[in-house]
């Protein structure tokens, strides 16, 4: 059978005029996952339309979109193609499960929630003459997942190749977050066997890693035994983790020592009434500048995420939290516009209140408004945004966040580190277009590798590596 399996990008990843870098970070892993279950014969290909282009004259038998929002549009344009020539189309993903009736009106066959359950089920079906039309998961468990087709995915394209993800969801339910949707009709957050996770670690070549789980301390057990497992395996990894995890005693000492260099949290607004709005339980009363002092003293790096636009913020938010993270020394970070994603609390919660815009899925990117906010109007929201950006990149900013390291080499650190990485782009994306991704990352390792070179021992006398300078963003530029 031959299988064209395709992540669609949104119209503006393949504009000539756009930023390259923030779409040619991370491989298509969960394609990648759903290819481990063919047989041996089958002929299959992944191609990621954010770095490659789509050829559209082939006739494969079965063709599987992954629908993530903003690239529905391309992808149902996908779907129909194929489908006006005679393959059988099989669309999945976040999307999907958020909106099933939409996505069935371009597909043979639809997928809810994750795919380890149902797509073997559904290959089994098609290879007797018999494929549903739809596919919903109930059964969440991530033993015996076949490894990874990684060899379908071309490294050379991507700035990060290893990325990697060791679990599914996450114990939280915050409201404006995808996941209770994704997961409903079973578990919500599980991880592989600690021993399946170290095989697969052990499979990537090179040093570098980064975590793409949404919640790798979720689980404190696991994540011990990951990082004990992980000690002494030479890695550096990149990781996002909660401000409850970091603050919790010992784990992130043993994340440390297995190699993390560099995390992205999620603060999400430094407007506590927010907090319990968006039933971000696991925040509320957290002093979130011990959070980056316990990082930074254990020489991580902090990309701090912020989301602008919830009903407690006026138009005063974007500064204060600007001045705020530059205040704390935040190295990098992302700021996301307030997005209703389709299935979540939040969505019925401004649905009910008549404060949804539209449904140009296009635009629900997390950099445009798509509700009407609350105490400042969507233009206010909008520009605040966008100016929040260009206040907390600017030189003077990124001087000032410097200057709050305590040592020399921390200032520069924190300088080369935010500076190079958001006032070197046009370099990273000229790099990017001459199709050397790759060749950032010996940089990349070099890079996080110095920091194991330079060790100063902490308060308690242990020694800690501490990071010379850049990392690549892990959400960053896919969120901003
Ligand atoms: C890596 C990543 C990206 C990468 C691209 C994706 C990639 N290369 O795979 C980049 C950087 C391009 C990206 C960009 C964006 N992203 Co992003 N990204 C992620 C991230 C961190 C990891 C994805 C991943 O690899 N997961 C692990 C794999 C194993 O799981 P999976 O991909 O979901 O696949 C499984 C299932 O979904 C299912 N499945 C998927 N497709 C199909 C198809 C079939 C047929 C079947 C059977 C099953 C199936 O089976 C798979 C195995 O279980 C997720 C967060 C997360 N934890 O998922 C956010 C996330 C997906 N991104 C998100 C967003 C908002 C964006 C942006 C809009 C941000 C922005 N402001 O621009 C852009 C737009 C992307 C686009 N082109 O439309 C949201 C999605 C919200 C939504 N409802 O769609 C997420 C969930 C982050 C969040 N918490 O808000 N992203
Ligand atoms: S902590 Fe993060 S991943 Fe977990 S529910 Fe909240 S926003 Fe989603």
């Amino acid at each position: 059978m031959q299988v064209k399996m395709i992540l669609p990008a949104l119209t503006e990843a393949t504009s000539p005029f756009f930023r390259p870098i923030k779409y040619s970070l991370f491989p298509p892993l969960g394609l990648a996952t759903l290819a481990g279950y063919l047989d041996p014969g089958d002929e299959v290909t992944i191609t990621d339309e954010h770095v490659q282009r789509v050829d559209t004259s082939d006739e494969p038998d079965l063709v599987v979109i992954q629908v993530y929002i903003t690239s529905a549009r391309r992808a149902y344009e996908l779907a129909d193609h194929y489908r006006a020539k005679g393959a059988h189309v099989c669309l999945g993903g976040l999307h999907v499960t958020s909106l099933p009736e939409e996505a069935a009106q371009h597909a043979d066959t639809i997928f809810c929630g994750p795919g380890e359950d149902t797509w073997p089920r559904f290959l089994a079906d098609l290879r007797a003459g018999q494929p549903a039309p739809r596919y919903d998961s109930t059964e969440r468990t991530l033993a015996g997942l076949p490894p990874i087709r990684r060899d379908l995915i071309e490294r050379h394209r991507y700035l990060v190749p290893n990325s990697i993800v060791v679990s599914r969801g996450c114990p939280h339910v915050c409201d404006f977050c995808y996941k209770e949707a994704f997961f409903e009709g079973g578990k919500s957050f599980y991880t592989q066997t600690v021993d399946a996770a170290l095989a697969e670690i052990d499979r990537l070549p090179g040093r570098h890693l980064y975590f793409l789980d949404d919640h790798l301390f979720g689980n404190a057990r696991f994540a011990t035994a990951l990082f004990d497992g992980m000690r002494g395996m030479g890695r550096l990894w990149q990781a996002a983790g909660t401000v409850q995890a970091v603050l919790r005693p010992g784990l992130l000492e043993k994340a440390v020592e297995s190699g993390l260099r560099s995390l992205f949290v999620g603060f999400e607004t430094v407007n506590a009434g927010n907090l319990a709005e968006q039933r971000k339980w696991q925040n509320i009363d957290r002093d979130y500048g011990a959070v980056i002092r316990r990082l930074h003293d254990h020489g991580v790096m902090v990309n701090g995420s912020f989301v602008f636009g919830m009903d407690h913020d006026d138009p005063s938010v974007f500064d204060r939290t600007v001045e705020w993270a530059i205040g704390h020394g935040v190295e990098t970070a992302t700021f996301h516009i307030l997005t209703p994603y389709p299935g979540t609390r939040l969505y019925d919660r401004m649905a009910k209140a008549g404060r949804l815009l539209h449904s140009d899925w296009d635009r629900y990117d997390t950099r445009t408004v798509v509700f009407k906010p609350a105490r400042m109007t969507a233009r206010q929201l909008e520009d605040g945004y966008w100016r929040a950006y260009r206040d907390f990149y600017r030189w003077g900013s990124i001087l000032r966040g410097a200057a709050t390291k305590p040592t020399l080499a921390g200032k520069a650190r924190h300088a080369a580190y935010a500076g190079g990485w958001k006032k070197f782009e046009p370099a990273w994306d000229l790099i990017i277009r001459a199709r050397q991704a790759t060749r950032a990352l010996p940089v990349l390792e070099t890079v996080l590798a110095g920091g194991l070179r330079s060790r100063r021992p902490d308060t308690s006398g242990r020694l800690l590596p501490s990071v010379a300078t850049a990392d690549t963003e892990r959400r960053q530029p896919e969120r901003a």
